[in-house]
C-alpha cells in the first residue's frame, strides 16, 4: 500500500506537454507529427535530447550494444528496478505520441518523485528501445527483442534496412553503439504507457485501457520476379507480370481478413504496406515487385491459418502468371499475455484516480511484449482521436495524456510495494 503522500502525487501536466512538443520539433513533418526513422540523424537528435533530460534528472544512464538507453533513479535498496519506457523512433509519417508519450511520461514520473522527495523501495528506471517501429530495419521491437535475449546482438547489428544501410554501421555513425551488455538486466516489473492507436477507448468513452496483452504479428516480404517487357508490343497472353501478381495478393489479403473475421476474439487484420516495382516506369512491364504483407491476430492458430492461406494463394498466383516468388520472414511474434498482477494494478489505480477503465488487447506491437518474456509486464492505454496513428494527425487530448501519466506514476508506486517475484 503506498503512503498517503505518495498516493496523492500527480504529475506536472504542463511539463509533460512541453517535453512532448520539444521532442516533436525534431524531424517535424506537416500536420504536427515527426519523422525519425531508426538510427537516422533525426533519431540521433531525439536521442540526444532525451539523454540530456535523463542527465539533468541525475539518472544513472546506460547505453547497450544495440543502442537501447536506460536511466535509473536509485531506490532505498539496490537491485532490479521497476521499469517503464517505450520508443522515440517513428515511422516516416509518425504522430507525436506513438512511443514518445511512454518515454516522456516515464521521465515525468521520475521528476515528480524527485521534486516531491519521494524515496521508492526499489530503483525506478525509464528507457527507450532502439528501432521499435521496424519500418527501416525489420523486425519491429528490435532493440527490446535484443534486450531480453530474443535475438543475439551480433545478428541484430548485421540487419540491412530497406535503404541498404546496416544497423551496426548506423549505430556507430550516430554514436549510439554502447558498451552495456546485451541481453540487458531484467527489471523486476515493466509497465509502458502508450496511445491506443485504435478506435476502442474513444468509441466507448473510456479514458484508460488496462492492456491484457499484444496480438501476434507476422511480416513477410515477397520478391516477385517476372519478365520485363514492352508495354505496347507484348500480347497479354505472353506476359509474366509481377505487378499483376502483387495486385492479386493485395486484394487477396483484404478478402482473407474479411473472411476470417474483422472484430472480436481472434480478429484478423492484414496489410500490404509496401509495394515497389522495378523499373517502375509507365511503358515497361515490370521485371520485379517487392512487397510486404503484415498479418496479425490475437489467436496464434488463426494467425498460422492466415499465413498458410497466404502462402497457398501466392504459389497459385505465381504459377498461373509464370513468375517466381522468394518469401522472407521479416518479423514473427506470437500473441503475448501480460501479467495479471500488473494488469490488475493498472485497472485498480485507474479506478482509484477516478478514471473509467476497460481491459483490452493491443492491436499494435510494443516493447512491452518483449519485456513480458523476462518480468511481470503490463501497459496503460489512453484514447486516440478517431483511432488514428502512424499518421501525423495522431492526437490524444492533453487531459487524457495527463491521466495516463498519473496512472503510470501510481502503478509504478503500487508495484514498488508489491513482492513481485518472477
Ligand atoms: O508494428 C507495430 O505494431 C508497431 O508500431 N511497431
Ligand atoms: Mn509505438
Ligand atoms: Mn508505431
Amino acid at each position: 500500500m503506498t503512503s498517503d503522500r505518495s498516493a496523492a502525487l500527480r504529475i506536472d501536466g504542463d511539463r509533460l506537454m512541453r517535453r512532448i512538443e520539444d521532442l516533436a520539433a525534431i524531424g517535424p513533418i506537416d500536420g504536427g507529427g515527426s519523422c525519425r526513422l531508426a538510427l537516422t540523424d533525426d533519431d540521433r537528435a531525439g536521442r540526444d535530447l532525451v539523454v540530456t533530460w535523463m542527465r539533468d534528472l541525475g539518472l544513472d544512464i546506460s547505453i547497450d550494444g544495440i543502442g537501447n538507453v536506460v536511466g535509473v533513479r536509485a531506490g532505498r535498496i539496490d537491485g532490479p528496478p521497476t521499469m517503464t519506457g517505450s520508443h522515440i523512433d517513428t515511422v516516416r509519417t509518425g504522430g507525436r505520441y506513438d512511443g514518445n508519450l511512454g518515454v516522456l511520461a516515464g521521465l515525468e514520473v521520475i521528476e515528480t518523485l524527485e521534486t516531491n522527495g519521494i524515496e521508492t523501495e526499489h530503483p525506478v528506471a525509464v528507457g527507450f528501445f532502439t528501432d521499435e517501429e521496424g519500418a527501416r530495419f525489420p523486425p519491429d521491437m528490435l532493440g527490446s527483442l535484443v534486450y531480453v535475449g530474443g535475438m543475439a546482438v551480433e545478428e541484430a547489428l548485421d540487419i540491412e534496412g530497406i535503404d541498404g544501410a546496416v544497423v551496426g554501421a548506423e549505430l556507430d555513425r550516430i554514436g549510439y553503439r554502447g558498451t552495456s551488455p546485451c541481453p540487458g538486466p531484467s527489471p523486476r516489473a515493466f509497465v509502458e504507457l502508450h496511445v491506443e492507436q485504435g478506435p476502442v477507448l474513444e468509441a466507448e468513452g473510456v479514458t484508460i485501457g488496462a492492456v491484457t496483452g499484444v496480438q501476434g504479428i507476422s511480416w513477410t516480404e515477397l520478391t516477385i520476379t517476372g519478365q520485363s517487357n514492352h508495354a505496347g508490343t507484348t500480347p497479354m497472353a505472353l506476359r509474366h507480370d509481377p505487378a499483376y501478381v502483387a495486385a492479386k495478393v493485395t486484394a487477396h489479403v483484404r478478402e482473407l481478413a474479411t473472411r476470417m473475421g474483422a472484430m472480436g476474439e481472434g480478429r484478423q487484420v492484414a496489410t500490404v504496406g509496401r509495394i515497389e516495382l522495378h523499373p517502375n516506369l509507365v511503358n515497361v512491364v515490370a521485371a520485379s515487385a517487392s512487397m510486404t504483407v503484415d498479418l496479425r491476430n490475437t489467436d496464434e492458430a488463426l494467425l498460422q491459418e492466415a499465413e498458410s492461406d497466404l502462402a497457398r494463394f501466392v504459389a497459385e498466383a505465381a504459377a498461373a502468371e509464370g513468375v517466381t516468388v522468394v518469401e522472407r520472414t521479416l518479423a514473427r511474434f506470437e500473441p503475448v499475455a501480460f501479467d495479471d498482477r500488473v494488469v490488475d494494478a493498472v485497472a485498480a489505480v485507474a479506478v482509484d484516480l477516478g478514471h473509467s477503465v476497460r481491459r483490452m488487447p493491443s492491436g499494435a506491437g510494443h516493447d512491452a511484449q518483449m519485456l513480458a518474456r523476462v518480468c511481470p509486464t503490463g501497459m496503460v492505454f489512453v484514447p486516440s482521436r478517431d483511432g488514428i496513428s502512424h499518421n501525423p494527425a495522431e492526437h490524444t487530448d492533453p487531459a487524457d495524456l495527463v491521466a495516463g501519466a498519473d496512472v503510470l506514476l501510481q502503478t509504478i508506486l503500487t508495484l514498488d510495494q508489491e513482492p513481485l517475484d518472477r
